[in-house]
């Protein structure tokens, strides 16, 4: 068995269970878990048959694809699919979802943060939100705007590569897991990833400034921890396909929301424009954040009405 980590051109790199590293092919006999899909994925369980390829280099073709326990899906244009093409898989096999952003270049935005908590939410992904360059938060503002996330439940992490603080707290919660980094253009996850893993990953000055085109041809990597574990570097959010949220979920991956649902006049209540709605009434009284309801109202109306 192997571990799809990376593509290089037409083959992918797979890590084997015992450490050596194959360059490999897939044939059109290769065996899917995952019909209607990619066939091969970073993140992907393979089995490989050894080729001996006459050099020191290894290589191998891919025998089989196990079932997928999760999947990131790349969102698809809807001019250039209009037949059944198979959903194209970023990552597969992920365990956590790490929405990175940072205090500042960019700033932190928390719309772009709820938007990372619904999409885990409806994969029903564990999340752990990272927030780097912390030594640039001198009068604490930004650990203010994160309160609302410890409120709620969800797990924090805050680091700065350039100072080293949060990070072996951040080390140790990867610790064995196969994690999924995204977020913008500038944040820091490459050069995130080259402190915990050691790797050398391009890390860029400015990226984040000329956000366009920055991500378009990027593939997902995969990068071993040295405790044990994977990072994958995805793309941002706007990659991912959000196909499963529609105005009629969407309430549920707001749980904060949970608790004053049943009080709303309507069992069918959108908590937009209804009379008697507990959970508008609820941000009203301060009882649910007001970007949090924000951020809902935003999402729900960008969303097309379901069919
Ligand atoms: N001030 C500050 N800058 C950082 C920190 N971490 C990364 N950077 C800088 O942010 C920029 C973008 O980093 P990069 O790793 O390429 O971000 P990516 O686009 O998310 O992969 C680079 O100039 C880094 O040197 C940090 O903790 N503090
Ligand atoms: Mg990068
Ligand atoms: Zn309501």
């Amino acid at each position: 068995m192997g571990r799809v980590t990376g593509t290089s051109g037409a083959a992918y790199i797979v890590i084997a269970d015992d450490g050596r590293t194959f360059r490999c092919r897939s044939f059109p006999g290769t065996g899917s878990g995952n019909p209607d899909a990619s066939l091969v994925a970073v993140g992907d369980l393979v089995e490989v048959q050894d080729t001996p390829s006459g050099t020191e280099a290894h290589q191998g073709i891919i025998i089989r694809v196990e079932p997928r326990t999760s999947a990131l899906v790349r969102k698809r244009d809807p001019r250039r699919n209009r037949s059944r093409e198979k959903q194209q898989v970023i990552a597969s096999n992920i365990e956590l979802l790490v929405p990175v952003v940072s205090a500042y270049e960019p700033p932190l935005t928390t719309r772009l943060i709820d938007r990372y908590l619904v999409f885990a939410e409806s994969e029903q992904l564990p999340v752990l939100i990272v927030v780097n360059k912390m030594e640039l938060d001198r009068d604490g503002q930004v650990r203010r705007m994160m309160g609302v996330y410890h409120d709620l439940g969800y797990s924090v992490c805050y680091v700065s590569v350039y100072d080293k603080s949060g990070i072996a707290e951040l080390a140790e919660a990867l610790k064995g897991k196969i994690s999924a980094f995204s977020g913008h253009s500038g944040v820091g996850k490459s050069s995130l990833i080259n402190l915990l893993t050691g790797c050398d990953l391009k890390t860029s000055r400015t990226s984040y400034k000329t956000r366009k085109g920055v991500h378009t041809t990027s593939n997902a990597t995969m990068h071993p921890l040295p405790g044990g574990g994977y990072v994958i570097d995805t793309p941002g959010i706007r990659e991912f396909s959000l196909a499963d949220i529609t105005r009629e979920n969407l309430r549920f991956y707001f749980r904060e929301f949970l608790q004053f649902m049943p009080e709303c006049g309507f069992s069918s209540c959108t908590h937009t424009v209804e009379p008697q709605c507990a959970v508008r009434n609820a941000a009203e009284k301060e009882l649910i954040d007001a970007g949090r309801y924000e951020s809902y109202r935003i999402l729900f109306d960008a969303l097309e009405e379901v069919e």
